[in-house]
């Protein structure tokens, strides 16, 4: 894979992040009543609070939603090569009259490393059918999140990004898959800035790998194998990503990791102390691994949540000779214009293999 590393704008925020809004948000965290109340503070997290850590902050621009004001927006021609580029078209993601866009669907499956069944979002193509067999994108919400993150917020056009693409012959009609990321077999687990809180994501990659894909693989028709197999994940699923792809690359042939959250490595934040998944100097592929052949980190100039993390991890991929694309997206917050920046390119880097190899 070629080494890309745009760095088309200086980021704005240097040092780390406060919590969203006003409301401190420290150790100690637990979610009742579907309001987080942290124990020393007694401070709660209200629904919105916490969807913003989930699927992104809102921006302002999301009011301005409706096809006409987008359609009338001036048009940049898309071409196919394999730049970067921050901002994904309007002409991708807007709602067109003359694409077949189907709406998520829900499922569930049977989780042996949870002991319980567990639920998922899925789009299929809007023409789906038995007779074809589909790639896959497995797409990791953020912290408190569940598989409703995604389907939740249509203001992150992922359907419309993904079937714009692929109605316009770009990419494969593709089946996009939303899991729950809180793999825990505890019932009474709830996710929380603590670090016991936090195993639950970690433990993700073996639900992943040994419950959701087998069923997936199962029971839809799919394409398998890495080429057509692959990972995104936004904030703590940009975690998620990372350390998936690195214990596991052999499975995804495109990796997009968003504002990926903190963690990874042993660090301390304004949220919690991490321990780390692992060393500074293990975050890498092993020595002689298949590797995907995109690998994609980005994140907001103006990331409120996660700071300057995703870069770090960029320079310790770098540092570590790991290849990846990095790139930021000029004043993004943590939010839906980095998410759709995210998927854009992710899949844009697979039109462009698609054509030319
Ligand atoms: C943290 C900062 C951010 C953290 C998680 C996040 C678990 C996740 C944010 C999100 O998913 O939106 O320290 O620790």
């Amino acid at each position: 894979m070629k080494k890309k590393y745009i760095s088309i704008s200086i980021a704005l925020m240097t040092a780390f992040m406060c919590a969203c809004g006003t409301t401190t948000i420290q150790e100690d965290t637990t979610v009742a009543d579907n309001n987080v109340v942290n124990e020393s503070t007694g401070l709660e997290m209200t629904e919105e609070e916490m969807n913003a850590f989930a699927s992104g902050i809102a921006t302002e621009n999301e009011a301005v939603t409706d096809t006409e004001s987008e359609q009338t927006s001036v048009e940049e021609e898309f071409v196919l090569n394999n730049e970067i580029e921050e901002k994904c078209p309007s002409s991708v993601s807007t709602h067109r009259t003359d694409v077949d866009y189907s709406d998520y669907t829900h499922g569930t499956y049977y989780s042996e490393t949870c002991g319980m069944d567990r639920g998922y979002s899925i789009i299929l193509p809007g023409d789906y059918s038995e007779d074809k067999q589909y790639p896959v994108l497995y797409l990791l919400h953020g912290i408190f999140g569940n598989e409703y993150s995604f389907s939740s917020d249509a203001n992150n056009k992922i359907r419309e990004i993904v079937a714009n693409m692929a109605a316009d012959g770009l990419i494969e009609e593709t089946i996009v898959v939303c899991p729950n990321m809180y793999a825990t077999a505890d019932p009474e687990m709830q996710p929380g800035f603590t670090a016991e809180q936090c195993v639950p994501y970690d433990n993700f990659i073996n639900d992943l790998v040994n419950d959701l894909m087998p069923y997936i693989e199962s029971n839809y028709s799919v394409l398998t194998g890495r080429e057509n197999t692959y990972l995104a994940g936004f904030s703590m699923g940009g975690r998620e990503t990372i350390f998936i792809t690195l214990q596991r690359p052999e499975l995804f042939g495109y990796v997009c990791a968003i504002s990926a959250a903190p963690g990874i490595v042993p660090t301390t934040d304004g949220f919690m102390t991490h321990p780390g998944q692992m060393e500074e100097s293990e975050m890498r592929f092993a020595d002689g691994a298949v590797e995907p052949n995109v690998f994609i980190i980005c994140c907001g100039t103006k990331d409120s949540v996660v700071g300057t993390y995703p870069k770090q991890y960029h320079e310790l991929l770098t540092t570590n000779g790991s290849d990846h694309i990095w790139y930021e997206v000029t004043g993004a917050d943590h939010d839906n214009n980095a998410i759709k920046s995210g998927l854009y390119n992710l899949f844009k880097q697979i039109a462009y293999d698609k054509v030319n190899n």
